[in-house]
């Protein structure tokens, strides 16, 4: 059985997953309409892959014998200054992510939820994977500047890391 200060940190996790997948979902589509096709496609992914993390951390809860709350999400912003915008905010926002989960893992241990604990370090090193990708995409775009050639490549580039994401399974 959960203890209950394991089960409200695991849903405040479901709802950061969650609005992960938003947040990601709406810089998919702002991008789509730019016709930058290879960004949006990771972003779309991208967003899958975090309704996953969602979806581990619901179903986990309900198996321990705990309650998981679906939570409720804010919407998350219509517009985007810039491709480098995007993934500045998206490392910004795993970096908090990466927060979240250690302080979960941190709560596991003084708690003594050994079981918890095992479950968090999937997360633990899917947060050190997601942030090493946001900052390989950030120097790509920080070497590529205002080249618009480089802008198309970058693009490819997108589309075939989103390809290797969909034969990951995740
Ligand atoms: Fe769920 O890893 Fe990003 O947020």
């Amino acid at each position: 059985m959960l203890k209950d200060k394991i089960q409200t940190a695991l849903n405040k996790q479901i709802e950061l997953e969650a609005s992960s997948s938003q947040f990601y979902l709406a810089m998919a589509s702002w991008s789509e309409t730019l016709g930058l096709t290879g960004t949006s496609n990771f972003l779309y992914k991208h967003s899958d892959e975090e309704r996953f993390h969602m979806l581990k951390l619901v179903r986990f809860v309900n198996e321990r014998g705990g309650k998981s709350l679906i939570p409720q999400l804010s919407q998350p912003p219509k517009e985007f200054d810039s491709l480098s915008n995007i993934f500045e905010l998206l490392l910004e926002h795993e970096l908090n992510v990466t927060d979240s989960i250690n302080n979960i893992v941190d709560l596991c241990l003084n708690e003594k939820d050994y079981t918890t604990y095992n479950f968090m370090q999937w997360y633990v090193s899917e947060q050190m994977e997601e942030e090493a990708l946001a900052r390989t995409i950030l120097d790509k775009l920080h070497l590529i500047g205002e080249d618009k050639g480089g802008l198309y490549m970058f693009d490819r580039d997108l589309e075939t890391m989103a390809q290797s994401l969909s034969n990951e399974g995740k």
